[in-house]
């Protein structure tokens, strides 16, 4: 399933290719990508462990575009692959050998900012940066925040249901989504755009795209809700010797901090790698083995709230409390900078996983040991989003190749009752370990469902299923 990159030479047999020059003539020459090099940074995902040569990268500037390469992909039944920033960790969004990829990139435009409604449309491959920047003006923004903010776009954000460090106060991308166009394989384009605020007229099909991955459908423009820029924030880092105080004080947060808005948990094997890849200072004169970050954020003095919540928190070895946006930013450099931290040292299988929030702490003490079981180099690394149990279990030390840690994770997060992809998507790296939390009869109406959409299989086939099962 993982496999390295095989890279072999540029746009061989694209000359006679009678695919390409169709494609060509519907974008236009110049966006329709052949040569290898060109290609290269489009079919090599952002982790390093997915991705393989494409039969060509298509830029099309517009939905009409966007449906006529799908109508032209279905007729010839050539797999297409949709792309947006390509900081997807799953490997859905690059080829596995020989789709077309269609890159979103150039649709991008903004259509309507509504600041009295607060919704805004805008094309599919905006970046979610791009929309605050564009939004900030009107004290507005997007309610979903992530790391990857710069380069990932509000469709690819839409198609893997993006979840990140504010969900525990605005939900995760479906709950943003106020409106839909999506284009189909057999070319046809449905818009959902109107933004009524209730509208019950038949099945919901943007809120089925939304975390669909590219498998049913390109998303082509957005109508997002936005939510206001709170301008008073404050950050407290908190240093535990204890998981179950660290887990404790973090969820009873949730409770006790009215403005809260991010609660994340990471560890010392992980702050190390920070660390060293960063340059930054360590956080506290002593090293502790948990970590809390919370955020409270609010129109006037987020601090006092927050402040006053943690006078009394049990087992708070030594804290931090940040207000400055400076200092804000580097007490959240320790959380937001692990994925490229462990980038740095190898090439992990990251395992996005959820547990019930009342089996967190067991899944934490017992995930290291299973994977020292498999192996003497195993190096798990831990992080997440405490609140909605979200663990980002990292494993370093096997092979790329090497399902074993892959297998032994998800089958311990099924065992407790938990999620096996939570806001990564299942995209091709899980896509066999589905049955451990999907009944049959759930996965034959997700396949009813896909072939109704795309009875030829086109769109990102093997990313959350195979055609032929197994
Ligand atoms: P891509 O990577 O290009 O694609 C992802 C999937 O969506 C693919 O299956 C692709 O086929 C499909 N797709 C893309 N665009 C479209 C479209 N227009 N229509 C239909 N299908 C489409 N994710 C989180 O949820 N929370 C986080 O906190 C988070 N932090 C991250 C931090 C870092 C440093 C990195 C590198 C990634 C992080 N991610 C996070 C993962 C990633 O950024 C998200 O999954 C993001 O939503 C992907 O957006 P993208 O535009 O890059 O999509
Ligand atoms: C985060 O929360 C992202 O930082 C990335 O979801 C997680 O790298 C990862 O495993
Ligand atoms: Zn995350």
């Amino acid at each position: 399933m993982a496999r390295r990159r095989r890279r072999r030479r540029a746009g061989s047999g694209v000359a006679g290719d009678p695919l390409v020059a169709r494609l060509r003539g519907i974008v236009g020459p110049v966006q329709v990508l052949t040569d290898a090099e060109m290609r290269a940074s489009y079919e090599t995902d952002w982790t390093r462990r997915f991705g393989a040569p494409s039969r060509a990268v298509v830029r099309p500037g517009s939905a009409d575009e966007v449906a006529s390469v799908l109508a032209a992909c279905n007729e010839a039944r050539v797999a297409v692959v949709p792309q947006g920033g390509n900081t997807g960790l799953v490997g859905g969004s690059v080829p596995r050998g020989g789709e077309v990829v269609l890159s979103t990139k150039r649709i991008a435009a903004l259509d309507e900012m509504d600041p009295v409604t607060a919704q805004v449309i805008a094309g599919a491959g905006m970046t979610a940066a791009a929309l605050n920047e564009l939004a900030s003006p009107y004290g507005l923004r997007l309610g979903v925040d992530l790391a990857s903010r710069d380069s990932a776009t509000i469709g690819g954000m839409a198609a893997t249901n993006a979840g990140g460090i504010n969900v525990l106060r605005y939900g995760m991308m479906r709950a943003q989504v106020g409106g839909m166009e999506v284009a189909f394989a057999d070319g046809s384009v449905v818009s959902r755009m109107s933004g009524v605020g209730r509208d019950n007229t038949g099945y919901d099909l943007p809120g089925m795209i939304v975390g669909s991955e590219g498998t049913l459908g390109v998303v082509t423009a957005l109508r997002l809700r936005l939510v206001p820029v709170l301008p008073s924030r404050a950050v407290a880092l908190l240093a535990f010797d204890s998981l179950e105080a660290a887990i404790g004080v973090a969820l009873n947060a949730r409770n006790e901090v009215a403005d809260l808005q991010a609660a994340e948990l990471f560890f010392a094997t992980g702050l190390e790698l920070v660390l060293k890849h960063t340059g930054l200072a360590a956080p506290f004169t002593e090293r502790w083995p948990f970590y809390v970050l919370l955020e409270a954020a609010s129109r006037m003095d987020a601090a006092s709230g927050l402040a006053d919540a943690l006078v009394n928190a049990a087992g708070v070895r030594d804290s931090a409390l940040a207000t400055e946006a400076r200092d804000r930013m580097r007490l959240w450099a320790y959380r937001e900078r692990h994925t490229e931290s462990i980038s740095s040292v190898g090439v992990p299988h990251k395992l996005d996983v959820a547990l019930p929030l009342g089996r967190l702490r067991e899944f934490v003490e017992r995930v290291g040991p299973l994977l020292s079981d498999l192996s003497e180099n195993a190096m798990p690394i831990l992080f997440g989003h405490i609140a909605e149990g979200n663990v980002h279990v990292n494993v370093l030390g096997f092979e790329e190749d090497d399902e074993r840690p892959d297998d032994a994770v998800l089958r311990l997060v099924a065992s407790l009752g938990g999620s096996i992809s939570a806001e990564h998507g299942v995209g091709v790296a899980k896509r066999k370990w589905l049955e451990l939390t999907r009944s049959a009869a759930d996965i034959a109406a997700m396949r009813a469902v896909k072939d109704g959409l795309d009875p030829g299989w086109i769109m990102n086939p093997g990313v959350i299923l195979q055609r032929h099962a197994g």
